[in-house]
């Protein structure tokens, strides 16, 4: 047969009947960031849980003061600052139960805190002292991260592995809007709406990563709409609405439960304070925009809403005070105190085996203390 022959038997047909494997419209998140405090919903809401987000609101604020003020002591060597988004922290801590999983990143100490590790012990890492400070297990609450976004596939190994192994269990994974560009957080959420791993998301759009605002950071219409290219819900919340958050990461967190798969949430909140305490925001960003912000203080919200309503008086304002002062006074004492340390721990935990190098570094560290202790008798 001829080229041409050959040309003449060919019949072009239509490509197979393509459709969408799943209708994306369910996952887009509505545009308007989900509000409670103020609303119609408000009235829905447990006062006892409102009381409890407000009391740990006004620790957390003090915790984050205190946490600032011992590093200008130079008791701290450096502290992220999460004032303006305790909201986040606070509701991302109380929405899990106790045999769930919080994967979070370096911003997030306070939420470490409010799910129940010592506030000191949070802080060892920033301090330089060594390791977690904290035993991961006991709270349930993964090492505070500092390479962005790497604790997001831990978050989804751990919480798929759980339902492997048929454990009731969450885990709730925070990250902040630079991280959502890393490599990590797209393996993270396409791996878990793969698998249909019990994790939530909480992206933290505080507006900067570090001097990067958000327009140089991405052009998708939200963060949120990214979850609709891995086939999962995404979700926007008023990240300064303690009450919101708390409805929609509990929303998240019932649907991974119930084997719905992940959820990810974008929180819209802002970074009051710069990046550290080694930062100089005035460098990026302007006056007008922080006090803006302001305007929209996540306790100021809610101790509105209480007070409009009736829960919440002035003897129990100074209460919440009164409790922040204590905790703030005892992190105080014990920051200022210095902790044993042994040199040679650094070397603890860093390989099950450790390697030649490091046992030539371990010898001349043992060598080099044992001299000091010679020349000092
Ligand atoms: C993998 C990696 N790259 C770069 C950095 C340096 N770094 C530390 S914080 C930060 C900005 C992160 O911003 P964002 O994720 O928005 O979180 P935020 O600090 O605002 O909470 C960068 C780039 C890092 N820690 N890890």
């Amino acid at each position: 047969m001829t080229v041409m022959e050959q040309r003449g038997a060919y019949k072009p047909t239509p490509p197979p009947a393509w459709q969408p494997r799943t209708d994306p419209a369910p996952l887009l998140p509505d545009v308007r960031p989900y509000r409670v405090l103020g609303t119609e919903a408000a009235a829905q809401a447990d006062p006892g849980l409102l009381r409890r987000l407000y009391a740990e609101l006004v620790r957390g604020r003090r915790y984050n003061a205190q946490a600032t003020a011992l590093t200008k002591q130079g008791r701290l060597a450096v502290y992220p600052s999460s004032t303006g988004q305790e909201a986040c922290e606070v509701a991302a801590a109380l929405v899990l139960e106790d045999r769930d999983w919080l994967f979070p990143s370096y911003r997030d100490t306070l939420a470490a805190v409010a799910r129940g590790v010592d506030p000191v012990q949070a802080l060892t890492l920033l301090r330089g002292d060594w390791h977690t400070g904290y035993d991961p297990r006991e709270h349930r609450v993964a090492p505070l991260c500092t390479p962005l976004a790497t604790q997001l596939p831990h978050a989804v190994g751990l919480a798929h592995a759980a339902r492997l192994k048929g454990d009731d269990v969450v885990a709730l994974a925070m990250v902040g809007d630079g991280g959502s560009s890393e490599g990590d957080f797209h393996e993270a959420l396409n791996f878990a709406a793969v698998w249909q791993a019990p994790v939530v998301f909480l992206v933290q759009n505080n507006g900067f990563a570090i001097s990067v605002p958000l327009a140089k950071q991405t052009a998708a219409p939200s963060l949120a709409h990214k979850a609709v290219g891995y086939g999962m819900p995404g979700r926007l919340v008023d990240g300064n609405d303690a009450a919101a958050v708390h409805q929609v990461l509990a929303d998240a967190v019932r649907r991974a439960r119930e084997g719905g798969g992940p959820t990810l949430v974008e929180a819209i909140t802002y970074r009051v304070e710069a990046h550290t305490n080694a930062d100089d925001a005035t460098r990026y960003r302007g006056d007008a925009e922080v006090e803006t912000w302001r305007g929209h203080d996540p306790i100021a919200l809610l101790e509105h809403e209480l007070t409009e309503r009736g829960l919440l008086d002035e003897e129990g304002i100074q209460a919440a005070r009164n409790a922040a002062e204590t905790m703030a006074a005892d992190l105080r004492e014990r920051m200022n105190q210095d902790p044993p340390l042994d040199p040679m721990d650094l070397f603890a935990h860093v390989y099950a085996e450790p390697t030649s190098q490091l046992r030539e570094q371990q010898a001349q560290l043992r060598a080099e203390l044992a001299a000091g202790q010679e020349g000092a008798h």
